[in-house]
């Protein structure tokens, strides 16, 4: 057996997913949602509830508690744990973690939650979510201009790592300098398993507006603006095949082996990628999640010109494209909840009593504040006054994808296959119109958590050397899902127009 174990850290839960090189089976997987199973921490979407829509915090411990107890799922399948010979894992992006000192020496009594809440110098995490960095952003917009993005790959972004350290930095001076540590997500989660500090790799990293990829190493200048002495805080940034460290003793308790190698973290859209196979030209992933994002393998370094979209390492090598839709999986949701119907109703009878194009019905579906396009202030528009059920579902599933396809006009390469995962990647409806509003081919992959089956691979890549390419044949073959419609493409391509126009005049 070669058992490589991939853990997924993500906003609304934690998954793990087991591979076996030999065999090419997923031998095992396990979930743990926090809003059903760690009801103790008040997050039912994944963060704090406060007031203020524009501040998304979550408490740290959550995610070690869903660790655990995602490991202990795993156990209970009755997989070997004790032959898994690798770990390596993803984390949502751009949240951040401030702790005041080392890891200590983990004793066998006590879950980590309550050996780990000490050593936090900030008792919650910013995550992706949160929008409350907006003056900061313009701050380093002042400071750096176009700089910035030309050597981050982004622009200053209120969710990504460096404004949120800043803004943290100017609100709790003393708490920041007590601070001698900050870790993404991603990286805090590899040194809870390894109880020791791990680096940070270039995937996520990118996603800080700290790093710079051209000579990947934290930009001294920008990170110095960003809050003094930051540089001494961050771990090293690395690359996708270092080795973090080895697994603590106390994992023992879920029956794996102490010592076993355990692979630098990335972020979940990276890791995504590499778990949905996307390495060769013209073929990007749609992952349906939390938010919705495309992302696509870039040949060379080049930016949105738009703003909108970013550039991140590739955990497989150069530089990946990344475009983040923040109004997901949640605005279907509640368009699902005030029409009282099902998932089933989406893909059967709102597809069926509507004709694709929806007579022109668009909708922009912020909920939440958006990322691509900024928008801060939640709102939904709407460019008609009524709409049935079936029409107002066709109108966001449309409107989303009508989005996705504006955005990415800026990578510039024919996108000729769409590789689909996450929730939303089940669903027919989703499916045949991101075939016909891309005019590309659809496909999916066997599991929906690519971002831990992504860090399967990659924990077998780094610790066994097999070539990523290689791994990708065996487990994300693509399964033809839906093919392009000519007779919609004239359609659907008035109907990105009008939906430029739509989204200008909101910008506005
Ligand atoms: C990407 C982003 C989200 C998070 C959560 O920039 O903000 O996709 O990674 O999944």
């Amino acid at each position: 057996m070669g058992l490589y174990l991939g853990i997924d850290v993500s906003t609304q839960g934690v998954k793990c997913i087991v591979i076996d090189i030999h065999s090419g089976k997923i031998t095992a997987e396990s979930s743990v949602n926090y809003g059903k199973d760690l009801p103790q921490y008040d997050s039912p979407a994944g963060f704090l509830p406060v007031p203020d829509a524009l501040v998304r915090h979550a408490d740290p411990m959550m995610w070690v508690d869903g660790l655990e107890l995602a490991l202990e799922r795993l156990q209970s399948t009755g997989v070997d744990m004790g032959a898994i010979k690798g770990i390596a894992g993803t984390g949502q992006q751009h949240g951040s973690v401030y702790l005041a000192g080392a890891f200590p020496a983990y004793s066998g009594n006590a879950p980590l939650s309550t050996q780990l809440r000490s050593i936090l110098s900030r008792p919650t995490s910013p995550i992706w979510m949160d929008r409350s960095t907006h003056a900061v952003c313009r701050e380093l917009d002042e400071k750096f201009g176009s700089q910035l993005i030309e050597r981050t790959g982004s622009p200053a972004v209120e969710r990504f790592t460096g404004p949120q350290i800043r803004k943290f930095f100017l609100t709790e001076p003393e708490a920041y300098k007590r601070t001698c540590r900050i870790h993404l997500v991603s990286s805090f989660m590899a040194s809870v398993l390894c109880g020791k500090d791990a680096p940070i790799d270039y995937g996520d990293g990118a996603g800080m507006d700290l790093l710079d990829l051209h000579s990947l190493s934290w930009d001294k200048e920008i990170t110095e603006f960003t809050a003094p002495g930051l540089l001494e805080k961050l771990p090293p940034a690395v690359s996708g095949k270092h080795i973090a460290g080895e697994l603590a003793d106390y994992f023992a308790r879920f029956g794996m082996k102490p010592g076993i190698p355990v692979a630098v973290w990335t972020g979940d859209n990276p890791g995504s990628l590499v778990g949905t196979g996307c390495f060769a030209p013209g073929v990007a992933g749609l992952s349906f999640g939390t938010s919705d994002t495309l992302f696509a393998p870039m040949k060379k370094f080049h930016t949105d010109p738009e703003h909108c979209g970013h550039v991140f390492g590739n955990p497989a090598g150069g530089f990946m494209s990344l475009i983040c839709f923040s109004n997901g999986s949640l605005a279907r949701e509640k368009i699902k909840e005030q029409y009282q119907v099902s998932w089933e109703y989406f893909d059967g009878a709102a597809m069926t009593e509507t004709t694709p194009g929806n007579n022109g019905k668009l909708m922009l579906p912020y909920f939440e504040a958006e990322s691509t396009p900024a928008v801060l202030k939640p709102g939904v528009v709407r460019n008609y006054k009524t709409a049935s059920a079936a029409e107002e579902i066709r109108a966001i599933l449309e409107s989303q994808m009508l989005s996705m396809r504006l955005h990415s006009l800026w990578l510039g390469e024919e996108i000729h296959t769409l590789r689909l995962t996450g929730g939303g990647s089940q669903s027919a409806a989703i499916r045949q119109i991101a075939a016909d509003v891309f005019g590309a081919d659809v496909e999916t992959i066997q599991v929906t958590n690519s971002a831990g089956l992504g860090s399967a691979m990659r924990a077998a890549n780094a610790v066994a050397g097999v070539p990523l390419e290689e791994l990708a044949k065996t487990f994300c073959a693509g399964t033809p899902a839906a093919s392009p419609r000519r007779e919609y493409a004239a359609c659907y391509s008035e109907l990105l127009d009008r939906y430029r126009e739509l989204e200008k005049t909101v910008l506005r």
